[in-house]
């Protein structure tokens, strides 16, 4: 079993030296709340930036604690923390696009910091580990580290929201961000929301297929999955009743004078909503002044970013709106805000959530917010009521909560106004279904669920194509072909035996090609198939003359060697769709000057290929999103090929036209598929294990093994030809042999004894 090396941009402590001394902080945020556990019960390492100065006794204090610092230079530290994550990722992920500004300088420093983080992990793995990075602040590294790390296992936790993609795409460097991603096995996001703009950027801006929530890409496979953080709630349910804590309590208890508690707690962001909160607070007192005297809101409120203008400016605005507040309504002793601008021991938290008859949770958006699980699972007398925001990602779990809209602030002073009545009754009936679900999922169950999930897909991932030397594989191809017996070769034709021609009629093969097919289609025991996406007098013009089988429209249509008639191979396909599928790519016609439609038995295809080309991706992209969106619920199949889109039957696809030819042409032993594109992954991913299917060029694929051009392709079909018949060579030169004495064929079959008949021939026959 490896090690678990958790990463994240702050280590989880601080160091204070006073005099000879060099203590540890635990820091106070999420990230750490949900971490924390994990690294004090498991054999891991964690590394992450100090934030300060380094020298030997603060390196050897960390390593005590099994922490690994990344020292950073200054000005790239604070461009990379202050510049892109919180000044540009922070708030654009968190919606508020007008406070995100981008300053390419300060993406070089991300960059550069990803780059000294993956640095650093390489230095510190071993075979074996597993790397789990986390958050926003290092989205580059682990594509980085699969870079440096290529069979490495990778996880990558997100722990803020990952924004709609109409927001996300704002950002000038997203597609940078998402290929970053990329290299990692599995991201982990806290909800399916999240998963799901995930899954569209992808789509959207990279131009990805996401099937079963996994990106191919060329290195292997992503999977995106959903894993809301918990939080060690025993621990809070127990806290409470320390006499730490009780005693704190009874403390609170006498300064709120029979007061009704709301409280708040939030690290000071724009993103919580403190200053909506407190109007909302103040409207109530406005609108129901009998709470005026009876109720005290408590703000806690813990410093963080405080060198950025934003967060100095919210300071100011909270300080203010309090203070205004407390001048409308509160006498001398009795204010109706309490503020406390620090961070507070966890006795202390503890026993404010056991004096809070309400807790406001109420953030504009928050990736999910441990506050509102740590008040629920403080709560053992399941009394108390909580106000929560929708825009949590925690709402989604925590249903009995009293859901608002942070930005509705008279329905949020109704909502503070029902939760202050709320009878104990309700309460116990709300508080102990929540109590309930925060229970049942810890932190420590949240991390042994996503390290399950990333040792379940990692090793599938990295993809076979990457494997062994180029030279070896294909002289074990060369040689499985001239050995077997009754082999099979699946060809598409555009982009793989033949390149790209601005009009798909100028495409015709050349005669070298159709030489060589020739000479395949004689091959005694072979098969030949050309399986393509055109459509049947196409191919039937070009290839008809050939003794090979013919698949036209993706295998929606087969004509058998030797014949003349194509077959519909499956004819009850309900074709209602093709109209309305007709008229978006119209739509899309007339807004992209160059394309075109081609109109096939089996379905459509747009292509682009003459269009200008930035253009044709965009609205490539689009329109696949598109098709797939309006008509998810009818029949078709949406496939983006190379600079074309299609929609084709469900079902029908090249994977499905593998399968129906092996039952037609019955059991080989031996099998090549080669194609190019997005609908040659679908028989890519048909084949069995030992077949040998070939991507050629760049990109996503499935195949096993990978070739550059069509010319390639054809080099290794023409050598592969030359090897079966320097083998059927070599077996006649045996035949002609006269016979050994009996003594050298028992010598002989010792020899071979075990291995197939054609390879036996031609060792004997070199002898
Ligand atoms: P945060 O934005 O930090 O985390 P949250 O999840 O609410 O938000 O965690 C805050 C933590 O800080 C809690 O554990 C809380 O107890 C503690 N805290 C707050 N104020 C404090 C104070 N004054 N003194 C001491 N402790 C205080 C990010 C995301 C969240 C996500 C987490 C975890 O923004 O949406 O829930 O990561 O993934």
């Amino acid at each position: 079993m490896g090690r678990l090396i958790l990463v994240s941009n702050r280590l989880p402590v601080t160091l204070r030296r006073s005099g000879d001394e060099t203590t540890l902080v635990r820091s106070v945020g999420g990230l750490v709340a949900g971490l924390g556990p994990v690294h004090d019960s498991e054999d891991s390492l964690w590394i992450g930036s100090p934030g300060g100065e380094m020298d030997d006794i603060r390196r050897k204090t960390l390593e005590k604690h099994r922490l690994i610092p990344v020292p950073l230079p200054r000005e790239k530290a604070r461009r990379h923390y202050e510049g892109f994550s919180n000044g540009v990722l922070w708030p654009l992920f968190h919606y508020f696009l007008e406070s995100a500004n981008f300053d390419p300088q300060d993406f070089e420093a991300y960059r550069f910091v990803n780059q000294c983080f993956a640095d650093v992990i390489a230095n510190h793995a071993k075979p074996g580990d597993t790397i789990w990075v986390h958050d926003y602040h290092l989205m580059l590294l682990p594509s980085m580290l699969r870079q440096q790390l290529p069979n490495a296992r990778i996880g990558f936790f997100l722990h803020i929201p990952f924004p709609s993609s109409e927001v996300f795409r704002v950002l000038p460097v997203a597609e940078t961000i998402l290929e970053g991603l990329l290299g990692a096995d599995l991201i982990g996001v806290h909800t399916y929301d999240y998963s799901r703009h995930l899954g569209t950027a992808y789509r959207r801006m990279l131009g990805r297929e996401v099937d079963d929530d996994a990106i191919s890409w060329e290195g292997g496979r992503c999977h995106i999955r959903v894993f809301p953080l918990g939080i060690n709630a025993a621990h809070y349910a127990e806290l409470g009743q320390s006499p730490e804590v009780q005693r704190r309590l009874r403390s609170w208890t006498r300064r709120v004078a029979h007061r009704r508690v709301v409280l708040g707690v939030d690290r000071l962001d724009y993103s919580k909503g403190i200053p909506l909160r407190l109007e909302a607070y103040r409207r109530l007192l406005i609108s129901e002044p009998q709470w005026r005297k009876q109720v005290l809101f408590l703000q806690l409120a813990v410093p963080t970013r405080s060198g950025m203008p934003q967060y100095r400016r919210l300071r100011q605005q909270v300080e203010q709106k309090i203070s205004h507040i407390n001048g409308e309504f509160g006498d001398p002793g009795r204010m109706p805000v309490h503020y406390l601008y620090r961070s507070v021991p966890e006795q202390e938290l503890s026993a404010l959530y056991l004096l809070a008859d309400v807790a406001m949770v109420t953030p504009l958006r928050d990736g999910m917010n441990l506050v509102a699980k740590e008040y629920v699972a403080s709560r053992t007398d399941n009394t108390g009521v909580l106000v929560l925001s929708e825009f949590a990602g925690v709402a989604s779990e925590l249903g009995e909560a009293l859901s608002i809209n942070p930005w509705d602030l008279d329905g949020t002073a109704r909502t503070l106004s029902r939760a202050l009545s709320m009878d104990p009754e309700e309460q116990k009936e709300r508080m102990s279904a929540l109590r309930h679900r925060v229970l049942s999922k810890d932190a420590r169950q949240w991390s042994r669920a996503f390290l399950d999930t990333l040792s379940s897909f990692s090793g599938r991932s990295v993809s076979a194509s990457t494997s062994g030397s180029p030279r070896g594989w294909q002289a074990r191809l060369h040689r499985e072909f001239a050995a077997a017996r009754r082999p099979l070769i699946v060809l598409d034709y555009d982009g793989t035996l033949t390149g790209f021609a601005a009009e798909p009629g100028h495409a015709q093969p050349d005669t070298d090609l159709l030489v060589l097919l020739q000479k395949f289609s004689k091959v005694r025991g072979l098969e030949v198939v050309l399986l393509s996406g055109r459509d049947r007098d196409t191919l039937a013009q070009w290839f008809g003359h050939l003794n090979i089988h013919l698949m036209a429209e993706h295998g929606f249509f087969l004509r058998m060697r030797g014949k003349e008639e194509w077959n519909e191979i499956a004819s009850d396909f309900d074709h209602s769709w093709l109209p309305a599928v007709e008229e978006v790519m119209i739509s899309y016609l007339a807004r992209t000057p160059g394309s075109f439609i081609e109109r096939k038995h089996s379905g459509l295809a747009w292509h682009y290929r003459k269009a200008e080309p930035e253009l044709g991706r965009r609205q490539g992209l689009e329109l696949a999103h598109h098709l797939t969106e309006s008509f998810a619920n009818r029949p078709l199949r949406v496939l983006k090929g190379s600079c074309v889109v299609e929609a084709h039957h469900q079902g029908i696809g090249k994977g499905w036209a593998y399968r129906t030819l092996l039952h037609r042409l019955g059991k080989r032993d031996f099998v090549l598929a080669a194609g190019d594109d997005r609908t040659d992954e679908d028989m890519f991913r048909a084949v069995e294990s030992g077949v040998w299917s070939i991507k050629i060029g760049a990109g996503v694929t499935a195949a096993r093994v990978r070739l550059e051009s069509p010319e390639e392709l054809r080099t290794l079909l023409a050598l592969a030809l030359e090897a079966r018949s320097r083998n059927q060579e070599a077996s006649r030169t045996l035949t002609a042999v006269p016979g050994p004495s009996k003594a050298d064929r028992a010598k002989s079959a010792a020899v071979t004894r075990g291995s197939a008949g054609p390879r036996r021939s031609r060792t004997l026959g070199k002898r």
